[in-house]
């Protein structure tokens, strides 16, 4: 039982680092040699604990005192050869200090798990007014934001957006585009071939698909016309590369299929994208070309950005060549099982990135895959 008294020094009592003293719980009881002992030890106890900082130290002392042989204990042990009454009074003051001894280790316990915590909180402070460490924010590839800004283009013109396979058949890179194989025309794309494909089956060879023009048979042959898609992706060539040559690069396809299309709709849908993209100042060439898949074809050329128009180093003639455009050629249309007597349509494939090189005024392609990111955050 904790007296009136005890209660007073409560609160230092349970601060076993606090240098509180025991004496008033200690002087209640007449005094005789077992609690005498009593007494001492408790006193021992308390001197002792405040030094006890550590678990180790804690549980020393709890074996020193409240341990099955500690002191306690053996003080209790001689209450057998006490008499009857100062047995009842020893063994009465006897627990009432074991009491006092249990909660002493207790809060023993709790100080050091306060320090503990204490300590950890210290190593662990939030120092608020450190100044932050900067967050480098990553940003879109000039390449990715220029298809973006094409496919938004065309998407605001009605157009649909589709994408394809980097890996492609010959079937739908060349054949069905009216290049049957042993036909000159397929020089003009210098191909990256798959190995493993079996090379004597027909159309079933695989290759990095040289130009996005494969997604125009794969689209026709899966959808009916209308139709008005772009398809932006990339492509791969075996070239050599220079100021206006990478050997992998972007392209936006486009497509339009329908009844009565004419040159005429691919000129003015052209004509707008190109406004839309460079702005109403900037000059636009159509010239003669050829594809194997369209009938007329025709190549699209912006005035230089460098020379105006003038020639250089870059352009060679004044303008640069962003797209070859032409009306789909009726082999085309039969091989994907359209009628064309029923059905025209106008077709191209552009270049993002040399559109990028003439929006932003850039004199060689090679900077877009250079990874130089002093380059790549200007954008
Ligand atoms: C033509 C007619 C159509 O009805 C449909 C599409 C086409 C385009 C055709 N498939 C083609 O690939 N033509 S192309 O070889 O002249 O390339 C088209 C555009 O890709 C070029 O105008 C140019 O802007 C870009 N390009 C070509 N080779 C490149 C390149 N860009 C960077 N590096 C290269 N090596």
């Amino acid at each position: 039982m904790i007296s009136d008294e005890s209660i007073h020094y409560h609160t230092l009592w349970y601060n076993p680092f606090n240098a509180a003293s025991l004496e008033p719980r200690l002087t209640m009881t007449t005094q005789q040699p077992l609690i005498a002992e009593l007494h001492a030890t408790a006193r021992d106890a308390q001197a002792q604990i405040a030094a006890a900082h550590d678990t180790g130290a804690l549980e020393a002392w709890r074996v020193e005192f409240l341990g099955r042989r500690g002191r306690l204990s053996q003080a209790m042990q001689k209450l057998g050869g006490l008499s009857p009454e100062e047995r009842r009074a020893a063994g009465a003051e006897a627990n009432r200090i074991k009491g006092l001894l249990e909660e002493l280790y207790a809060a023993g316990q709790r100080a050091l798990q306060e320090q503990e915590a204490a300590r950890k909180q210290a190593a662990d402070r939030l120092d608020v007014t450190l100044p932050g460490r900067p967050i480098a924010l990553g940003r879109l590839h000039p390449i990715t934001q220029t298809v973006r800004d094409i496919c938004a283009a065309f998407t605001s013109m009605g157009f649909d957006v589709a994408e394809g396979p980097e890996v492609e058949w010959e079937r739908y890179n060349f054949d069905m585009l009216n290049i049957p194989r042993d036909h000159p025309a397929r020089d003009m794309w210098d191909t990256l071939w798959i190995d493993w494909a079996d090379p004597t089956e027909e159309g079933r060879r695989m290759l990095l698909r040289t130009h996005t023009s494969p997604m125009q048979a794969r689209i026709m042959e899966k959808a009916k016309p209308p139709i008005r898609v772009i398809v932006p992706g990339k492509v791969f060539r075996h070239e050599a590369t220079d100021a206006r040559h990478e050997w992998h690069f972007y392209q936006v396809e486009g497509l339009a299929v329908g009844k009565g299309i004419t040159f005429a709709d691919l000129k003015g849908t052209l004509y707008e994208f190109a406004r839309r993209i460079f702005g109403p100042d900037r000059r636009v060439r159509f010239r003669c070309d050829y594809f194997p898949f369209v009938e007329p074809g025709v190549d699209m050329s912006i005035d230089c950005f460098l020379c105006k128009g003038e020639g250089c180093r870059l352009c060679g003639d004044g303008w640069i060549e962003i797209m070859g455009a032409g009306m789909v050629h009726p082999n085309v249309f039969k091989a994907v099982g359209y009628d064309p007597e029923e059905y025209t349509g106008f077709a191209f494939g552009m270049g993002p990135e040399r559109i990028a090189m003439l929006k932003h005024g850039i004199d060689d392609i090679r900077h877009f895959y250079a990874n130089d990111v002093r380059f790549l955050r200007q954008f």
